[in-house]
């Protein structure tokens, strides 16, 4: 294959509404640019782009395709990612490495829920967007409906460089502003034929193309100052103006396509070669050590990898962009993350599943490789010399749906695990966690959809069969009030025996905490746990009632018993101990009589300590239609929610909460439910705080329960 200069390179990202037609339009543009002689389609399971199993047998995209066509002597790789809101990870993977990204909107539905998760990864990504409109030969397609639904949503930068002549069934024919041209398509795509533009459609393609006109030239003075001048642009400043319109977020294009049909496929490859950014128009990447990569060839080698894939035949495929430099095969890279050299060994373009070898790839490009040695996404391969120069990994999305999940035989949990993480290498938005606390393998996830395509995998592919439930709570326990319990450990059986007695009170540790006046606190020490909250330890000892040398021992017992509270066992947290008495046998006492004594010591004032059970609070954001405020507000109050704020962001309305934790396990599947999918929250970790006397009621029954089902 020709090596495409850094300025002949564009990188587009096909997102948008779910089933708005990325993939389809993959393969017109694919069929476009020849790499595909045939276009395969959805229902025969046969793109280019949808290829893994999964994919054929739903009908929908579960992983992104990178795919390439060549169009006016340039190539343009094409990320097509899924569209359903749980696979959002892909998303931002794709438009941290693309220049352009094309925001599919099915021409029937306007903005659609899933369409608003695309637009709020461009704004988190800082992306170019162009808005195409897809879909116009369905005949319930509406263009002017849809695109004022776009303009409601994303704003008045939103402008119409196309408009389709006639939408529905027999749609062939488009108006463009920028061209001023009418162009007629045949079913099946190919170049256009180009005429002038009727004079039924003059008056409004002249208002469009002003409009356009003023939107692109505002973008730069320059331009701006060649508009006053001559009151109209060149098709060449216009171009000028839209791509550096669309680098700055300052224009938002709408451009028309049929991708079944291939109709305004080879105007929209025109319109990405001639008007959208090349990698070296974008702002510099900056590595972590500062150095600023422009893509450059004359820039020393660094690459990024975005993608991680297990590909049939091949193993694990790296997908990298190009920041600076060439890259050939043969060459030796850095990792800055492990310090470890790796050696680009083959480097191919892929179409799908089908794949090129290429001599080289320039700065700017996006091409994979395989048989790294160890790297996973997020990585970066740097030039030996600059081998400090690595990127940040994006951010991943937060994680809405955490489920626990075992395999029904325990003889297939070393392949579960083994399994979990190869996904997690190939989606980084899947997060696997073994919690010690809870004693259960965890998935955080996106949502229900995001744990059926986990499942798909682990039963479907690997015919492992698992259960999946809803994970524990992490519980913790603490104290109300004061109490004091003394314990004497003794035991007396043949030869050498047992002995330790002690006596302790127990306090809440609250911030201002007042010490004891009845002994004297003669040393203090203070332990922040592990899993939060405090204890803190006295030594309140007088006259040598516990030698000091089995002090460590009684706390040692005290901190068995934190580990495992004793309502629930459960983590204990800020509690307050002083040791004021006890006594010891000359022969029989031990570190281990102490430790036994101090344990129950402790379990017994517990449990006259007013024990309460506390919860984890998250504080949750929700953003909401308007309309759906009243629904949401009163799902909340029913999982004992406490609103604390309301606001409005845009069309939308925010709502800031706190919420328990053991309220939230299925809240992305309940919201989804309730706003059809338009309402996003996110969450985080507040704070724990008390659980209401009735439900810890419960819960110390169901403890109880389940201990009696393990005796
Ligand atoms: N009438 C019509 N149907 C289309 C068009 N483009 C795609 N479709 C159909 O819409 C459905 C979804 O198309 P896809 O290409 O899978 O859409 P997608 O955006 O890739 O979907 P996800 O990846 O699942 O988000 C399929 O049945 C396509 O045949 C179009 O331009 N016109
Ligand atoms: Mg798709």
């Amino acid at each position: 294959m020709k090596v495409y200069k850094t300025s002949e390179i564009r990188n587009v990202a096909l997102i948008g509404g779910a089933k708005s037609g990325k993939t389809t339009m993959a393969e017109a543009m694919l069929l476009e640019g020849k790499t595909i002689n045939r276009k395969g389609t959805i229902e025969d399971k046969n793109t280019a782009s949808d290829y893994k199993t999964i994919e054929q047998e739903r009908e929908h995209s579960v992983h992104s395709a990178l795919l390439h066509t060549f169009y006016d002597n340039k190539k343009i790789n094409l990320l097509d990612v899924p569209g359903f809101a749980d696979y959002v990870g892909e998303t931002i993977a794709a438009l941290n490495v693309a220049d352009t990204a094309m925001l599919l909107v099915n021409a029937q539905a306007g903005v659609e829920a899933t369409t608003e998760t695309a637009w709020r990864q461009t704004v988190a990504a800082n992306s170019p967007v162009v808005f195409v409109m897809n879909q116009i030969d369905h005949h319930t397609a509406n263009f002017d409906d849809a695109v004022n639904s776009i303009k409601d949503y994303f704003g008045d930068k939103v402008t119409i460089v196309q408009y389709p002549v006639n939408a529905g069934e027999d749609f062939d024919t488009i108006i463009d502003l920028v061209l001023m041209k009418q162009m007629k398509y045949k079913k099946g795509g190919g170049e256009p034929e180009v005429s002038d533009i009727p004079e039924s459609e003059m008056a409004k393609a002249e208002e469009l193309h002003l409009k356009l006109i003023e939107n692109a030239a505002e973008g730069d003075e320059a331009l701006m100052e060649k508009y006053f001048e001559n009151d109209t642009l060149t098709i060449e400043e216009m171009r000028e103006g839209l791509r550096l319109g669309l680098i700055t977020r300052a224009i938002f294009p709408v451009m028309v396509s049929s991708a079944k049909h291939g109709i305004g496929v080879a105007r929209l490859l025109d319109f990405i070669s001639k008007s959208c950014p090349a990698p070296d128009d974008m702002p510099a990447r900056k590595a972590t050590n500062g150095k600023e990569f422009h893509c450059s060839v004359e820039e020393p080698v660094a690459l990024f990898i975005f993608k991680t894939s297990i590909e049939q035949h091949l193993g694990e495929v790296s997908f990298f962009k190009v920041y600076g430099g060439e890259i050939s095969e043969g060459l030796d890279l850095i990792n800055p993350r492990t310090g470890n050299k790796e050696r680009i060994t083959q480097l191919f373009v892929l179409n799908g599943k089908n794949r090129d070898k290429v001599e080289k790839a320039v700065a700017g490009d996006i091409v994979s490789t395989i048989k790294l040695k160890d790297v996973q996404t997020g990585d970066s391969l740097c030039d030996p010399k600059n081998a400090e120069a690595g990127f940040e990994l994006f951010a991943l999305p937060n994680p809405l749906y955490t489920v626990a999940i075992k395999a029904v035989n325990s003889a297939d949990d070393e392949k579960l695990g083994a399994l979990l993480n190869e996904m997690h290498k190939t989606d980084p938005s899947l997060g696997i966690e073994f919690s010690r606390e809870l004693k259960q393998l965890l998935i955080k996830s996106q949502g229900e959809f995001h744990i059926n395509t986990v499942k798909w995998y682990l039963t479907k592919a690997n015919g492992l069969e698992v259960e999946i439930f809803v994970p524990k709570v992490p519980y913790r326990e603490t104290i109300t009030k004061i109490a004091d319990a003394s314990y004497r450990h003794k035991k007396q059986s043949g030869g050498s025996g047992q002995f330790g007695e002690v006596h302790m009170r127990i306090q809440p540790y609250v911030e201002d905490y007042k010490k004891p006046t009845d002994f004297p606190v003669r040393g203090t020490e203070e332990h922040d746990l592990p899993w939060g909250g405090k204890l803190i330890f006295n030594n309140c000892i007088v006259g040598g009632a516990i030698d000091a040398r089995f002090m460590p021992a009684i706390m040692k017992g005290i901190m068995e018993r934190m580990t495992e509270g004793p309502l629930t066992g459960s983590y204990a947290r800020d509690i307050i101990v002083y040791v004021y008495d006890g006594k010891m046998h000359p022969v029989d006492s031990n570190e281990i009589s102490f430790k036994l004594a101090g344990r129950n010591a402790f379990s017994m004032a517990f449990k006259d300590a007013g024990p309460k059970i506390m919860e984890p609070v998250y504080d949750v954001e929700i953003i909401v239609p308007e309309d759906m405020m009243g629904a949401v507000m009163t799902d909340l109050q029913g999982r004992r929610g406490m609103i604390m704020g309301m606001g409005s962001k845009g069309k939308n309305q925010i709502i800031r909460a706190k919420v328990p934790g053991a309220e939230m396990a299925r809240y992305a599947t309940s919201l989804s439910s309730i706003t059809s999918g338009r309402g996003v929250f996110s969450m985080a970790f507040d704070q724990y705080q008390q659980v209401p006397s009735d439900v810890q009621e419960k819960l110390l029954k169901e403890y109880e329960a389940s201990q009696d089902e393990e005796d």
